[in-house]
């Protein structure tokens, strides 16, 4: 081995602050050499005679490496009582022989155990470095590398399914099989061209071009995958919008299931926009409660309503709220012809009073050009009855019904989906030079180039580029 990963790296594994429990980590060559420096095992046994796996009491003290000779008359003093695991090489996370030390969750003690890990001759990781390690010593795939940090910060049932379906390399399997089925269809290509004095055919170009097909629509098919996948892993951002005093805080408490916004009577009551993340149906919905859309004189309430609209505009969601209690108003009206590309739902509110508005007149307010009507949620976001469907209806705007996360291979980054769209664009460049019958070697180029774009995916082709990109996202410690 050499450069960088001859190093023995050390790391604060879990978060700044105060704990029950604090973790650091050790990884490399020395990472026994170094703990044992600082750790005695309460069995008095030395450190490398551990079991693998098994967690030994021990006291963390003072290393004796580094002391001054005034020092090193007196005992070492103590750090912490802490629990101690060694995990040698090839069995742990980096695939290196690792240590971990379980101490106290506090920040001093855990820096003070750090310092000494450095004095003892690591050297603090950087972020994602015990990953990056993971992936350059093949234990971890690129895409597994990535859904590591997406398991770290999934926020639903839903994102963190499709993390752990990546993490298991069900994405890396899917990716693997069209790249070996382009890898098959190269080698024929290419024994073609050797051999095209002979009279042996390898493949028919009849056959090639099938292949290239096939291949190219499941390629398609994933990248596809990729618009509901951010949904999953990103979330999405919707607006509450309406006319003041129709509901819209109201309905953000509700689905919040908390006093967030402030309520009353008085219209105009909300200024500025709040943002409040919720889990609906498994999804991170960023939620955003808006002023009231009307036109006003208050040059604080003229700005909230600017805001608003700067809501609207960034939104990839709209929830239309009318006060079903109140007849349909010109604002109500303006509003509803709002953004008709974006994905929006009305949402009648106070549907716990007479309602006052009918179908028939939103379905003219929608125009008679509009072939597809509005989704439309009854609710009363006092009572709370309706929100279930509510949050239904936000889900069948987003994700297709019969989805569920973790069960087939999806991408969820925008990464991937450019590589998998780079594949299938070399693929039908090669499926145009078989049409035009142009000599294999143009084919084999194409096919080439798209079986290293499949390899990005995984990491099977790589730069150091996309490799800082992708870790220098990572916490220290991971
Ligand atoms: N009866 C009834 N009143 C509601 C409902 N939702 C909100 N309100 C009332 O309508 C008023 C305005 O609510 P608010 O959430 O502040 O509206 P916003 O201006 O659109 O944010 C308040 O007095 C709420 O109590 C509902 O579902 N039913
Ligand atoms: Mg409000």
């Amino acid at each position: 081995m050499s450069g960088p990963l001859q190093d023995t790296i050390c790391a604060i594994a879990t978060p700044v602050g105060e704990g029950s429990v604090g973790i650091l980590r050790l990884s490399g060559e020395k990472a026994v050499e170094v703990a044992a420096g600082l750790v005695r095992l309460k069995s008095g046994k030395a450190l490398a005679s551990a079991r693998s796996h098994q967690l030994y009491r021990a006291d963390i003290l003072e290393p004796i490496a580094g002391r001054s000779p005034e020092e090193s008359t007196r005992a070492p003093s103590p750090i912490d009582d802490a629990l101690v695991v060694i995990m040698p090489a090839p069995h742990s996370y980096t695939a290196e022989d690792v240590v971990e030390i379980h101490c106290h969750g506090g920040p001093f003690v855990l820096q003070t155990i750090c310092h000494a890990m450095v004095r003892g001759g690591a050297r603090m990781a950087e972020p994602g470095e015990f990953t990056k390690r993971a992936f350059l010593n093949g234990r971890l795939d690129l895409a597994q590398a990535e859904a590591v940090l997406d398991t770290i910060r999934s926020k639903t049932a839903g994102s963190l399914r499709l993390a752990q379906e990546q993490l298991r390399g069900g994405l890396s399997t899917e990716v693997n099989r069209l790249r070996d089925t382009l890898v098959n269809l190269l080698a024929q290509v290419e024994a073609s061209i050797d051999f095209t004095e002979e009279d042996i055919t390898f493949i028919k170009p009849q056959e090639l071009a099938d292949g290239l097909q096939r291949t190219m629509a499941s390629i398609s098919r994933l990248a596809e995958t990729c618009h509901e996948g951010r949904i999953l892993r990103e979330g999405v951002t919707a607006a509450i919008l309406g006319r003041p005093n129709v509901g819209k805080s109201s309905l953000l408490n509700a689905l919040l299931m908390a006093d967030r916004a402030i309520v009353t009577s008085i219209p105009g009551t909300t200024r500025d926009v709040i943002e409040e993340l919720v889990n609906i149906r498994g999804m991170p919905v960023r939620l955003l409660d808006t002023a009231g859309l009307r036109q006003s004189d208050d040059p604080v309430e003229q700005e909230g309503v600017r805001r608003s609209r700067t809501a609207m505009e960034q939104a990839e969601v709209l929830l239309l709220v009318l006060d079903g209690s109140s007849p349909l108003s010109d604002e109500d009206r303006d509003l509803l012809a709002q953004y008709p590309d974006k994905k929006r739902l009305i949402v009648m509110n106070k549907c716990d009073l007479p309602s006052q508005i009918s179908p028939a007149d939103l379905a003219e307010s929608a125009g008679p050009e509009k072939s597809q009507p509005l989704p439309l949620v009854p609710l009363s976001a006092k009572t709370g009855e309706g929100l279930d469907r509510l949050r239904d209806a936000i889900r069948a705007l987003l994700l297709r019904a019969d989805l569920e996360p973790g069960e087939a291979a999806m991408v969820s980054s925008v990464r991937h989906q450019a590589a998998l769209l780079k594949a299938a664009a070399s693929l039908a460049a090669a499926a145009s030079s078989i049409e035009k019958t142009l000599p294999g070697e143009f084919v084999a180029m194409d096919l080439r180039a798209a079986i290293d774009a499949l390899g990005e995916i995984t990491g099977a082709v790589s730069t150091d580029d996309i490799l800082d990109r992708i870790f220098r996202d990572f916490c220290i410690g991971k």
